[in-house]
């Protein structure tokens, strides 16, 4: 009798763990069989109840089948845990031939772009470049500069004062003054930059903008030298076939001045829309070194000659890039800035 239940619990016990599709019913099956209040459990509180005689055969039985039940939940356990560890292995395979993820990266923007072809293009003809304050004294932004007091130039509404002669540069030439009172001849060098003016803004007009000026002061150099550089500029810049258009002008630090114009590089000067009809776009001022600037910075202007210019560089990058409002260079909309 005894006997009889002990086979059909071990065989209860066996098919469910077969059947068990999960750790968790493995458990229920254990605690049912084996728990304290287990069906083999009880059997083995029914003990006292067997002939003295029969009870280390039945004992034996019972550890058997327990042993057996064991080992079943155990071999179970290890087929689920490893059916488990397999699909994982499975779900999480890492591709090792993918690309890797990208950082977002950011790139240069359009006033970087054109400052360093700009840069290159001077490089290329032996320039040094060379950067100086922006806050600035008045001496080194308007009186060596030959821009005296009262001068329509230095008028007040275009300069932005931090106190007395201090002032935010309105033009990169102090950064030369500096340059020519070293002493150091010849010199050939372009400082690009920021400089500040006082302006309302709109499509045209920043309060901060920059600037790439260039000097060069060396004996017997003449206008011819300004013409032959700007020229090969020109072209470097926007194409062999570009031509370029002297104006006069006045500067009051150049004497003679002008300014300079490039044939449209879009309708090649016939007149289009880019160009307002006229073949021709203004890129730059230049002149010749005023003799008195040279003289206030200690160079003597019988024995030294040179010339200078000055680009706006925003002017540049809106042309080149064909942008056609500067506002759109400071919004740092990354939509625009990523189309160039
Ligand atoms: C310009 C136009 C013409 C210029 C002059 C000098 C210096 F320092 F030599 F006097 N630097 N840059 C200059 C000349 C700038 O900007 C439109």
């Amino acid at each position: 009798m005894i006997m009889d239940n002990l086979q059909s619990i071990q065989e209860k016990a066996l098919k469910q763990i077969e059947e068990a599709g999960a750790l968790d019913a493995l458990n229920e099956v254990r605690v049912a069989i084996l728990g304290k209040k287990g069906e083999l459990t009880n059997v083995l509180k029914g003990m006292k109840d067997v002939a003295a005689e029969e009870r280390p055969k039945i004992g034996a039985l019972v550890n058997e089948a327990r042993d057996q039940i064991e080992k079943a939940l155990e071999e179970a356990k290890e087929k689920m845990e490893a059916a488990a560890l397999n699909d994982r292995l499975k779900r999480e395979t890492i591709d090792v031939t993918l690309p890797a993820k990208k950082n977002p990266m950011g790139h240069r923007h359009p006033n970087t772009i054109a400052l360093e072809e700009l840069e290159r293009i001077f490089i290329g003809m032996g320039y040094e470049v060379v950067e100086g304050p922006e806050v600035e004294k008045d001496y080194y932004n308007f009186e060596a500069l030959n821009i005296p007091e009262g001068h329509p130039a230095k008028d007040e509404q275009d300069t932005f004062y931090i106190s007395g002669d201090i002032l935010l540069r309105t033009q990169t030439s102090g950064t030369q003054v500096h340059e020519m009172e070293k002493g150091r001849l010849p010199i050939k060098m372009i400082s690009p930059g920021r400089v500040f003016r006082a302006d309302e803004v709109d499509a045209t007009h920043s309060p901060s903008f920059h600037q790439v000026e260039g000097l060069v002061v060396d004996k017997n150099i003449s206008f011819s030298d300004l013409k032959g550089t700007l020229v090969e500029f020109a072209r470097k810049l926007f194409g062999e076939d570009t031509k370029v258009k002297f104006r006069p002008h006045h500067f009051p630090f150049t004497e003679p001045s002008a300014e300079m114009d490039v044939s449209c590089f879009k309708c090649k000067g016939k007149g289009c829309r880019f160009c307002k009809g006229e073949g021709w776009i203004e890129i730059l001022g230049c002149g010749m070194v005023h003799p008195h600037v040279l003289e206030m910075s200690g160079i003597d202007p019988k024995e030294y000659t040179g010339f200078a210019f000055g680009v706006g560089l925003e002017r540049i990058a809106l042309l080149k890039y064909e942008i056609d409002d500067m506002r759109l260079l400071y919004e740092n909309d990354i939509r625009f800035l990523n189309q160039f």
